[in-house]
């Protein structure tokens, strides 16, 4: 099998890229290693960013986001029993984030890849990345119990953190930045209206707990829990019971019960991997880059990579110049820096470490009176939720 990208991977960066390769008249083959109900069901992202919902809007995928995605101007924090609400619009000139699920972005995208673009091959385990420093790099691959070969003119790894294809990349060359955190998230999905309208990210001194929402009727909860806990050690009570402390208001607000129909817990960790280009290899992702969900920005993170390699590989195919593909990483990484930078002030803001000590909680408390007291710290906040600049 012979294409021009073959991509690793069928999350959101691999279907997005084969989406704007096929839109841009560039030939790719997508291989996933899971089945196809797997990849539409795996819980994850619920928040796009301005810039994102731009892109998916602009590549033709788009039309079921806007009728049944839910566009947010605010989020909420909270903290001693007090809420604060963070306005983005008036504070970004503008900008605004959608509640849209990873799992319906994956959807779309599937859809339109098999009516109208190229191969995308369910449970197609990549096994190796072979040539990666020459012009005609190859995949090895597994499928329908066959070991087959994809040759292709570029490779773009995105097969999230687990992949193979960093592996391609010499170790000598490699270097890794990285921190992982004594915590993680327990994540709930519960059949019960959201009781808030807009997200609330909320700090307690037993630790942290947000609310989001996946449609008007179905909740999204998350508590923070430490590193290790096994879902199932949290009763559904319990798990309620502990979200209604942590986001306890002053005032009159309540917190909504429901059937609990999804638990899992999520470890939490920053990781970069630079450079993010060997040869004619790319990494885009979670291949490449991890960072604590407080933020929002993983996904968001993946689009932009991907955004940045069709837009290179198109003007390679319209000029002959290969400028943008060779300033690929340096341009991919200014911005994960950044995101890197915002998940670890709002997760280090808003998550009471085991460790710590009175000290560092007064100084979270004023973290958070901080963003509450000044409009340039409330600004920075909103700008860093809302997304980074694709440039
Ligand atoms: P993915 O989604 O991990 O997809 C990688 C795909 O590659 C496949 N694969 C292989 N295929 C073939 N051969 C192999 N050898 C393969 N190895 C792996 C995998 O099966 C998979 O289908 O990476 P991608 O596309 O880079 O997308 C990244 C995002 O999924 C991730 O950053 C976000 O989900 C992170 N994240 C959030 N991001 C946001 O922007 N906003 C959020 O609100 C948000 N919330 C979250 C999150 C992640 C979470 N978890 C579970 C980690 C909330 C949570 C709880
Ligand atoms: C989610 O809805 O899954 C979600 C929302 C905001 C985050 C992380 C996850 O920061």
């Amino acid at each position: 099998m012979r294409t021009t990208v073959g991509i690793i991977g069928a999350g959101p960066a691999g279907l997005l890229l084969a989406r704007l390769l096929h839109n841009a008249g560039i030939d790719s083959v997508v291989l996933e290693s899971r089945d196809r109900a797997y990849v539409e069901h795996r819980q994850r992202a619920g928040i796009l960013e301005q810039g994102t919902v731009d892109v998916l809007r602009a590549a033709g995928a788009g039309e079921r986001m806007d009728r049944e995605g839910l566009p947010h101007d605010g989020i909420e924090l909270r903290w001693q029993r007090r809420r604060h609400r963070v306005d983005f619009p008036a504070l970004t000139g503008g900008r605004s984030v959608m509640v849209y699920a990873q799992t319906e972005v994956c959807k779309d995208l599937i859809a339109l890849q098999l009516k109208e673009g190229g191969p995308l091959l369910f449970e197609a385990e990549a096994l190796a990345v072979e040539g990666a420093d020459t012009d005609s790099p190859s995949v090895r691959f597994r499928h329908e119990g066959r070991e087959e070969v994809l040759e292709c003119r570029y490779v773009v790894g995105c097969d999230g953190f687990w992949g193979v294809a960093r592996q391609a990349v010499p170790a000598e060359l490699s270097r890794v930045f990285e921190r992982t955190y004594p915590f993680g998230w327990l994540g709930i999905l519960a059949d019960v209206p959201p009781s808030h309208d807009e997200l609330v990210y909320a700090r307690h001194d037993r630790g942290f707990a947000l609310l989001s929402m996946r449609s008007p009727s179905v909740s999204r909860l998350y508590l923070q829990v430490p590193a290790g806990t096994d879902a199932d050690s949290w009763g559904d009570e319990e798990i309620w019971d502990e979200l209604e402390r942590r986001l306890e208001t002053a005032d009159d607000w309540r917190l909504e019960r429901g059937p609990i129909t999804q638990k899992s817990v999520t470890p939490m960790r920053s990781y970069v991997h630079e450079p993010m280009r060997y040869g004619s290899l790319f990494l885009a992702g979670d291949a490449a880059h991890i960072v604590p969900p407080t933020g929002a920005k993983g996904l968001n993170l993946a689009v932009g990579d991907v955004v940045t390699f069709a837009r290179a590989l198109s003007y390679e195919k319209e000029t002959g110049s290969a400028e943008l593909l060779d300033a690929y990483s340096g341009t991919c990484l200014r911005r994960v820096w950044q995101a890197e930078r915002f998940s670890y002030d709002m997760t280090t803001m808003l998550h009471p470490a085991p460790d710590a000590t009175p000290f560092d909680h007064r100084l979270q408390l004023t973290r958070l009176e901080r963003v509450a007291a000044s409009r340039a710290a409330e600004a920075d906040l909103a700008e860093g939720y809302t997304g980074f600049p694709l440039d």
